[in-house]
């Protein structure tokens, strides 16, 4: 429930733990009241309530204090501040039983968790998408979300929205007008620029909602996996990556099955690292039923009692390793650089995709001649020695990144909010522009635009119920 926003609220907004400084803020009609409650204002040239914003040197007064705590005031007045109303901030020593001491004198009600940005919202500082913004900011886990959520709260959404729903209103009013003048038979809009003007906005949700979709949860890591035949030495790469020995390696190919995950973070970027089966037929074709190179290689004998009693197991292990790869954010394509490629790696060279990362594995040994030839820039590695092992990991995180920054530019609570808002209002102006195109009675198209503009609304926050402000804000801490 929206509590009322007329109460003056005041919280700590510093986080318990050591520090040197703590903020107490307040918000409301009665902050300056309560201000001096608990302060003396070194200052004495003070106006009664500044109208400007100001900052001064002060000291509390408690009843439970012997001696003075120095502290400085800020104080922003109505219409100059985040929330809009009256708003100060006590600076003050890091000492939380002396903060909740201020808090009981200051005689006003404890704030709501996110109630000062909710209050900044109801005055209209912020739309939705900046307010949670807010919380992006608060939450950001690396320099990349951080200036995401940053952008967010400049407007990096919000006005683009902003920017479609006020041309889809005018877009509206056009519309309306011509069917109140239809008797003078002025053309007020042709259907060609109605037309134009509704698929230029259809593409720009479509532009949106990409951008939204393509925003990963909190809690979902990159996934990084590792892929390539068997034996190329993936799950001794997995270990050596992670520094440790996690998966079981041995010279029989096939020796691992089921897949395995394990979280590994580097120059303070994290991902989920993957070792999967080996495939045994990279590129899998229909027709064949023996994969590719096997009769000609020492997995011959391997393959055969794959395909006895364990096939079920050992096929089921090598399609959740095509699963995996085919979701992957990155793969690692482990080449064996001691032997001769083999006719389906070739293919799968062939037909690289950006996300893939070819990586020539073993490279203490012998190299065939033929395999480092026809791969002179991949990088090599021998996880054996350590060789290249971290020029991989600088590899993986520069494209991490880049990955991340054509990807993840709207705060993951916005996106998951506004999915459905947005898909809803490309739907309707899908409809609206289809029945432009076929002529249909301005009133048709007006409906299906009236319900674009009312998602856009949902969005913004131009029109909400509590029950959105609740989730929201409660995300929030006590004192943002
Ligand atoms: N010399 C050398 N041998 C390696 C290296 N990496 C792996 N091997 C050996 O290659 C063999 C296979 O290694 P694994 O890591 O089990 O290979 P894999 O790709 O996981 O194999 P599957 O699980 O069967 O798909 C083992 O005998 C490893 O010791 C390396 O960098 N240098
Ligand atoms: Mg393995």
């Amino acid at each position: 429930m929206i509590r009322n926003p007329e109460e003056t609220i005041a919280a700590i907004a510093t986080p318990k733990g050591f520090g040197a400084r703590l903020i107490i803020r307040i918000s409301g009609p009665e902050t300056w009241q309560a201000v001096h409650r608990v302060i003396t204002i070194c200052d004495n040239d003070l106006p009664v309530v500044p109208a400007e914003p100001v900052i001064r040197a002060a000291s509390l007064r408690l009843p439970q204090l012997q001696g003075t705590v120095p502290c400085e005031l800020y104080y922003w007045p109505p219409g100059r501040s985040y929330t809009g109303q009256a708003v100060a901030e006590i600076h003050m020593w890091c000492c939380h039983p002396l903060a909740e001491a201020v808090l009981t004198e200051l005689q006003v009600r404890p704030a709501e968790p996110g109630e000062f940005t909710l209050r900044a919202f109801l005055s209209g500082r912020l739309d939705l998408t900046q307010a949670e913004a807010v919380l992006g900011v608060i939450d950001a886990v690396d320099p990349e979300e951080l200036r995401h959520a940053l952008d967010q709260l400049a407007g990096g959404l919000g006005t683009p929205l902003q920017k479609l729903r006020e041309g889809l209103l005018d877009l509206l009013v056009e519309l309306e007008l011509g069917f109140d003048f239809v008797e003078e038979d002025l053309p007020f809009l042709s259907r060609d620029v109605l037309w134009q003007r509704l698929s230029q906005a259809r593409q720009s949700v479509t532009e949106i909602i990409e951008r939204a979709f393509k925003r990963r949860t909190a809690d979902e890591l990159p996934m990084v996996v590792l892929l390539g035949r068997p034996n190329v030495g993936k799950s001794t790469l997995f270990n050596a990556l992670l520094g440790g020995t996690r998966a079981i390696v041995s010279p029989v190919p096939g020796t691992t099955r089921d897949y395995l995950t394990a979280v590994c973070e580097h120059g303070g970027v994290k991902f989920q690292l993957v070792d999967t089966a080996g495939l045994w037929q990279l590129v899998q074709s229909v027709s064949s039923q023996m994969p590719m190179g096997v009769e000609s290689t020492e997995n011959a004998a391997r393959y055969h009692s794959f395909q006895g009693s364990n096939s079920i197991v050992d096929q089921a292990a090598q399609a959740k390793a095509r699963a995996l790869i085919e979701r992957a954010d990155i793969r690692l394509f482990c080449v064996d650089v001691s032997r001769p490629l083999q006719s389906d790696e070739q293919t799968w060279l062939e037909h690289l995709d950006p996300a893939s990362i070819v990586v020539l594995t073993k490279i203490d040994l012998e190299p065939d001649e033929a395999t480092i030839r026809s791969l002179p820039d991949c990088l090599r590695v021998s996880a054996q020695t350590g060789v290249g092992v971290n020029e991989l990991k600088d590899l993986i995180i520069a494209r991490l990144i880049e990955h991340h920054q054509s990807t993840a530019d709207i705060v993951t609570a916005t996106a998951v909010r506004c999915r459905s808002a947005l898909l809803r209002a490309h739907e309707a102006l899908t409809e609206a522009e289809a029945l432009a195109r076929s002529n249909s009675p301005e009133e048709t198209i007006a409906s299906a635009l009236r319900a674009a503009i009312d998602e856009f609304e949902i969005i913004l926050g131009t029109v909400y119920t509590e029950d959105v402000l609740d989730r929201i804000f409660s995300r929030f801490c006590i004192g943002k």
